[in-house]
This record gives structure tokens, C-alpha cells and sequence, in this order.
């Protein structure tokens, strides 16, 4: 496989030559200036690859290549933002870069309710408490009949919260949830928007009367029309799966299950329509047996997150170091390697550790300490399987 990392541009304080230092052979980058729905010109598209290359590193994929809410919804202007999409497709097929990831979750793209979470050992997490996201559901945002989605035990203990949770606690829930986990990845709602909330509902408001049948049909037909664009120029195009992998807001989700990426795959039979393999998001599904998914799915995956998840008996989740918990990532790798060994990789998120924690910097999830150390552990498990790449540091060392 090969190691790479993802670098948010420019203005990263991660820099190219902090990355070539530990090792990372592909960068993972996205045009992150263009607003939603515009095209990638090709000039912009070589100028960052020019950058890259000068580093001595390579632009391996792009993450995300993001889809505007009016096709995920399907809105009156949708073939004309089909279109745009098209001609970036073609424009990074032109500059050589040709694994492209997107997702089709509906409004809101990952989902936390606490980006450090204290662990015993003084690392923090990103986790996710069911209890604190059905409060901001029921009691901040309101949302009609969202009582519906949890068992009364779970609204109990909703009522319970409400009474203790403070102003500030409030608002850094409201931010934890759509404000901060979105805008760095072209979500909908940015740093400096006034108000949030009010933002939230009128997106959730486009999606009434879309069910899981009729998103999967908007995703067919956006795939219909985009995947001749991509096999024209050799773009391999792999959707990200929803994280958490289970419907939120009342929104259908559809990239969550086994079943839903085998309905994916068939539903556009091209080699050009794949998988990006976040073993983070589909290992926070009970319902997912992640060995048994890269199995099945090897030969379509393009691009792979190496990223694993503790489950608890209530439902939260917390992001677990990247040898423990759900991912499974030892056998994933062995799997990946035998099945598809040339994948790009790249270590999905790190814990908050030593300086990260005074560093305040980051992008949530996207630490610097804590990912460099998952991704030698990651390193240590491809060199144990004697992966090419490891067997090239090795010599590179001699
Ligand atoms: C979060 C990421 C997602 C991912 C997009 C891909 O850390 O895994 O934002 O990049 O869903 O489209």
C-alpha cells in the first residue's frame, strides 16, 4: 500500500517537509479555496500538484471532490452542477491525478459530539455520546417529532441532561457537531456563520419527503451521468461511507452496510465506481464486520482509511488507538495487501498527544503528533507483511 497523508494545502501548518520526514510517499488533498459546485480549473489543479511534486511528494488522491447538496436532494439545478462536476473529473484526469473520493451523506458530513475526550492514559479521543447528539437533536435544534428516533430510556436520560447541561456546554455542542468537523472539509456551515442552527434547519428542510430509495436514485443517476466522464480520463472515483454508518436527523443514509455498498457497486457495474474504505466510519456500526467487507470488497476499493473504533454497550463510540477496537486494521492490511496491494492508504485521524494538546492548530481529528504515531504503527504493520514500499525504505536506509 502505499503511505499517504492527508494535507489541507498551503496554509497546512503540517508542512510538505514535515511529511517527507516521516515517511509519507502521497498526499491526499483537495482544492479546499473552491467553493461547492464550482469547477477545478486546470491551471489550479497543476499549480498544487506542482507544489507538491517540488517537495518531492506526489498528489496521490483527492479528498473530497465535494458533491453540492442540490444533487445529493435532487434540485432543479443539479445538471448543471452535474456538469461542473464533469469538467473538474476530466480537468484532474488531464493533470494525472485519477483517485478521486466524495461521499453522499445528506447535509452533514462526519459526525462527533466531543473532539477530546480524555482517555486514562492523558491522550484524547473524538467520540461520540448518543445521549448529548439526541439532546442537541430534540432540545437545541427542535426538530419535529426527533423523540421518534430514540427509545424512551434514551429520552429519559435526554430530559436528565437537559436539566444540568449549561449555556456554554450548549454552544460548544452546537459548534462540536455542524460547525467545526464541517467547514475544513467543504461542509455547509463555516467557521464564521452567525447563526448555525437556523443555517442546519433550512438545509434538513430541503431533504423532506427524500427517503432512502429516492437518495439511492439521485446517487444512481449522478453516478450514470459522471462515470463515462471518469472512465474517459481514467479516474477512478471512491465514496466515502457515512460516519457514523446509520441514519442521523432523520436523513437517509446509504452508503452504511454491506448491502448498501454491493447495491453501489451494481448499480454503476463500472471499475471506475468505488469504494474508499474508511474502516473508522464502517467500524462504528455493530452491523459491520470489517475483515469480511475488505474481502468482499477489495477489488473495487480505490482508496483505503486506516482508522478503528470502540463501541460501547449504549451506542457512543470513542476513536480507539489504531492497533485496538473494531477496525481490525492488522488483518485489514494483510487483506488490502494480498488483494489490491498497490491502494493508497492513509492513517484516518490521530489522538490529541503530547504537544498536540498545548498546539491548538489542528483540524479536529487531524492532529499532528497523534497521527505521525498511528501511522508508524501502521508502518510496522505493512513492514510485518513485507509490503513494497517497506521493502523500499528499507533499502533506501542501506
Ligand atoms: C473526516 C473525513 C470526511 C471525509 C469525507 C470524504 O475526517 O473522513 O470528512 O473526508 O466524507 O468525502
Amino acid at each position: 500500500m502505499e503511505k499517504t497523508w492527508r494535507w489541507f494545502g498551503k496554509k497546512d501548518p503540517i508542512s510538505l517537509e514535515m511529511l517527507r520526514q516521516i515517511g509519507v510517499e502521497g498526499i491526499v488533498t483537495a482544492l479546499h479555496e473552491i467553493p461547492n459546485g464550482e469547477i477545478w480549473p486546470l491551471d489550479a489543479i497543476l499549480d498544487l500538484k506542482n507544489h507538491i511534486e517540488t517537495a518531492g511528494l506526489h498528489w496521490s488522491v483527492v479528498e473530497s471532490l465535494p458533491v453540492s447538496e442540490s444533487i445529493k436532494y435532487g434540485g432543479t439545478d443539479r445538471k448543471q452542477l452535474i456538469e461542473n462536476y464533469k469538467i473538474s473529473l476530466a480537468n484532474l484526469g488531464k493533470a494525472g491525478i485519477t483517485t478521486v473520493c466524495y461521499n453522499f451523506m445528506p447535509v452533514i458530513d462526519w459526525v462527533r459530539t466531543d473532539l477530546a475526550k480524555k482517555n486514562k492514559d492523558g491522550t484524547y479521543s473524538l467520540h461520540f455520546d448518543k445521549i448529548r447528539f439526541a439532546c442537541f437533536d430534540c432540545c437545541i435544534l427542535q426538530r419535529e417529532n426527533a423523540e421518534k428516533d430514540y427509545s424512551p430510556e434514551e429520552i429519559r436520560q435526554v430530559r436528565e441532561l437537559e436539566k444540568t447541561i449549561t449555556p456554554a456546554e450548549k454552544e460548544d455542542l452546537i459548534h462540536t457537531i455542524i460547525v467545526k468537523t464541517q467547514g475544513f472539509v467543504n461542509g455547509n456551515i463555516k467557521d464564521d456563520d452567525q447563526h448555525p442552527v437556523a443555517i442546519f434547519k433550512r438545509l434538513l428542510a430541503l431533504y423532506q419527503g427524500i427517503d432512502k430509495n429516492k437518495l439511492r436514485e439521485n446517487l444512481q443517476y449522478f453516478l450514470e451521468q459522471i462515470i463515462p466522464t471518469a472512465e474517459q480520463y481514467g479516474v477512478k472515483l471512491c465514496i466515502h461511507p457515512d460516519d457514523p454508518p446509520f441514519p442521523i436527523f432523520g436523513l437517509p443514509r446509504i452508503v452504511s452496510s454491506g448491502d448498501d455498498i454491493e447495491w453501489l457497486l451494481n448499480a454503476v457495474p463500472s471499475k471506475n465506481n468505488g469504494l474508499t474504505f474508511c474502516a473508522g466510519s464502517l467500524s462504528a456500526g455493530l452491523h459491520n464486520n470489517l475483515p469480511e467487507l475488505a474481502h468482499r470488497f477489495a477489488a473495487r476499493t480505490h482508496f483505503v482509511h486506516l482508522r478503528s473504533t470502540e463501541v460501547h454497550a449504549n451506542g457512543d463510540f470513542t476513536e480507539a488507538s489504531h492497533l485496538a477496537g473494531r477496525g481490525h486494521l492488522v488483518e485489514l492490511v494483510r487483506i488490502f495487501e494480498d488483494e489490491n496491494p498497490d491502494l493508497p492508504m492513509r492513517v484516518d485521524h490521530g489522538k490529541l498527544m503530547l504537544g498536540d494538546i498545548d498546539n491548538n492548530i489542528y483540524n479536529p481529528g487531524y492532529s499532528f503528533l497523534g497521527r505521525m504515531f498511528a501511522l508508524a504503527q501502521v508502518d510496522g504493520i505493512l513492514a510485518t507483511n513485507g509490503s513494497a514500499s517497506c521493502r523500499a525504505e528499507r533499502s533506501r536506509d542501506i
